[in-house]
């Protein structure tokens, strides 16, 4: 064991507690080096976790490819386990701590054997900032450490800044101990389902994670303590712990606005948050595609801080089309995994707009042809990048207090119902557009792709505790300011579909004029039409110069379907019954007028 670099009593006693539980062959802290980055990844080459690129023209670069059954979150293994069941709410998984302590504690036991257990002090949020928090996660996963390095502020400095202060303990392992002369595999972690565990304390406040070496599931700094353990921290200290990215939009005068966006993952946080504008003499910049954390500023408006200090965006899709800022950040420095390698030394995924190689090796090391009749990378592939490596990223991005948002979007995957775009009448039916936001689901969970699942506030697998007080929560924030200076609240949909099932709006840069038309609502301006169901744009007001889209796909797209509504509202009106008594009375108020406005 290397010294403990730290006077920090607690943190190092819980080091000596975890070693003796889980008996790794040595502890080793990190210090958060470019040195301790390249020898990570060299052990990691060697062990065949790890292939390099072609380092010519990826410099830098690597992927892995995970085992097979350790792809993605699992949601049907995640845990809150708060002391009173009822705190956990309806719709999270709930445990009774002292009793999950126990059973994780037999599963720890010795599960470290033959491996280096790492000491990864991180702090989510710039280290100079007054709101950022610090987390130790202690994992025996090298590919963790290589990853947790590119995603948050990592290392010896988050040690000095810490002292002998407070932080949230996340332990993983990827429950796969090594025997004597046991022969290592390139992506180890614990096979049996049944045996993953995704667990939050959230009453104390930690993270314990037990036998996936993936994503979410073990990069502890993002969805286990950025948002679930924060959103907890958040409602007891009056702010907002979200699944939202940050940008920025600049119109050609110069005005500039922030603006926060919730969608469920895989529906396109990354492609909107780095943005190109398709409109000449607007811009976007990008502070964030995934995290936001906001508070009221001194000034009374609302400041949202991006936490991570990297991205871990879907590749598939990603192409020089539908994300070129994207394309450039993870030229270099990024670890790419299970996408698919070809003989070159490239990565490729479907949806990438160059052909597919004429052969490759697919994520799941297999040889792999155009006709073969499987995916070459899987769906819920992933790149790891720098976030100052974006081409577009803002220079405010790293501002202690974050940035003052005009506006925040809800969104989601509808190909039906939902119009292009629908500003709420005001805050409590922002809050109701939030609560009842729905999508279709996706690869970036296990289980069924497409059926549609409400997902409030984008929130539903990361809300650390009982939804109803969450939205009484974010109802409480017109008691915390004035109104006026709160966000003006949109829902937004790209992905509505025509009677022939084909895409109505084109997305991607093409946002952009939907981003304008916010811009002049929170200026004053935009022209609009109340509906029942909101406040629309009329079919003139989005900028379409330079599109080729007809006015009748444009209607289309703004049109209210009256029939569809009334189904939607009493889809909503089911999905509350979930939450009981501690669905807030001004959400049924909502939901009720809402239904009057239809009937009229
Ligand atoms: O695997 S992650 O949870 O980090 C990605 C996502 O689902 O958004
Ligand atoms: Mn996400």
């Amino acid at each position: 064991m290397n010294k403990a670099p730290t006077m920090n009593r607690k943190l190092t006693a819980w080091v000596d507690e975890i070693s003796r539980l889980c008996q790794p062959e040595e502890v080793s802290w990190c210090d958060g080096s470019q040195a301790e980055y390249d020898c990570l990844c060299s052990e990691m080459v060697n062990a065949g976790t790890f292939t390099p690129l072609n380092q010519e023209r990826h410099p830098g670069c690597f992927l892995a490819r995970s085992h097979s059954s350790d792809v993605a979150r699992v949601e049907d293994r995640t845990y809150i386990c708060s002391e009173k069941k009822d705190d956990a709410g309806p719709t999270n998984l709930w445990s009774e701590p002292a009793a999950m302590k126990e059973h994780l504690t037999k599963q720890y036991k010795g599960c470290m054997r033959g491996r280096t257990l790492y000491v990864i002090p991180f702090s989510m949020g710039p280290l100079h900032s007054p709101i950022a928090k610090i987390g130790i996660e202690l994992t025996d996963s090298p590919y963790v450490v290589v990853n947790m390095r590119i995603a948050t502020r990592m290392g010896q400095a988050v040690l000095d800044k810490l002292g002998d202060g407070e932080f949230i303990p996340c332990l993983h392992s990827i429950g796969a101990p090594l025997e004597p002369g046991q022969k290592d595999t390139p992506w180890p972690c614990e096979p049996d389902p049944a045996k993953k565990h995704i667990v939050h304390f959230t009453d104390e406040g930690a993270i314990w994670s037990y036998g996936s070496g993936y994503g979410g599931n073990a990069l502890l700094g993002k969805k286990c303590f950025a948002l679930r353990i924060a959103s907890v921290l958040a409602r007891k200290e009056g702010w907002l712990a979200e699944h939202m990215l940050i940008l920025s939009i600049t119109s050609p005068q110069g005005k500039k606005h922030y603006l926060a966006a919730a969608f469920p993952s895989a529906c396109g946080k990354t492609n909107l948050a780095m943005l190109q504008a398709t409109m000449p003499g607007w811009s976007v910049r990008c502070l964030g595609d995934d995290i936001a954390w906001i508070r009221v500023g001194e000034d009374g408006r609302l400041y949202a801080m991006n936490p991570e200090f990297g991205f871990f965006g879907v590749a598939p899709g990603t192409s020089s089309n539908s994300n070129p800022n994207a394309v450039r950040t993870i030229e270099r420095n990024t670890i790419f995994t299970n996408v698919a390698l070809t003989p070159e030394g490239d990565v490729w995924w479907e949806g990438m707009d160059v052909p597919a190689p004429a052969k490759a090796i697919d994520w799941e090391g297999k040889d792999w042809t155009p006709d073969c009749g499987r995916k070459a990378a899987h769906p819920n592939a992933r790149f790891t990048a720098p976030a100052a490596q974006c081409p577009v990223i803002d220079p405010d991005w790293e501002k202690p207090e974050g940035v003052p948002l005009s506006a925040i979007l809800f969104g989601g995957r509808r190909p039906s119902r939902i119009p292009l775009v629908n500003e709420a009448f005001n805050w409590e039916h922002g809050v109701f557009m939030g609560s009842s936001c729905g999508s279709e689901t996706t690869s970036a969970a296990l289980g069924k792709v497409g059926v549609l699942r409400r997902d409030p506030f984008a929130m539903l697998p990361f809300c650390g505790y009982h939804m109803g007080d969450y939205f009484a929560h974010w109802l409480s924030m017109v008691g915390r300011t004035e109104r006026v200076k709160l966000p003006k609240v949109f829902f937004v949909n790209w992905f509505r579909k025509n009677a022939d099932g084909k895409w109505l709006w084109p997305g991607y840069g093409d946002n952009s004029r939907v981003l304008k038309w916010i811009c002049e609502r929170v200026d004053g301006a935009g022209k609009a039409v109340e509906t029942p169901i909101g406040i629309l744009p009329t079919a003139d007001a989005i900028d379409r110069s330079g599109l080729d889209m007809s006015e009748t796909d444009m209607r289309e797209l703004l049109s209210v379907d009256i029939e569809g509504w009334k189904q939607e509202s009493s889809d909503i009106a089911e999905y509350y019954n979930k939450f009981g008594d501690r669905l807030p009375q001004s959400l049924r108020d909502e939901l009720a007028a809402l239904q009057r406005r239809l009937n009229r």
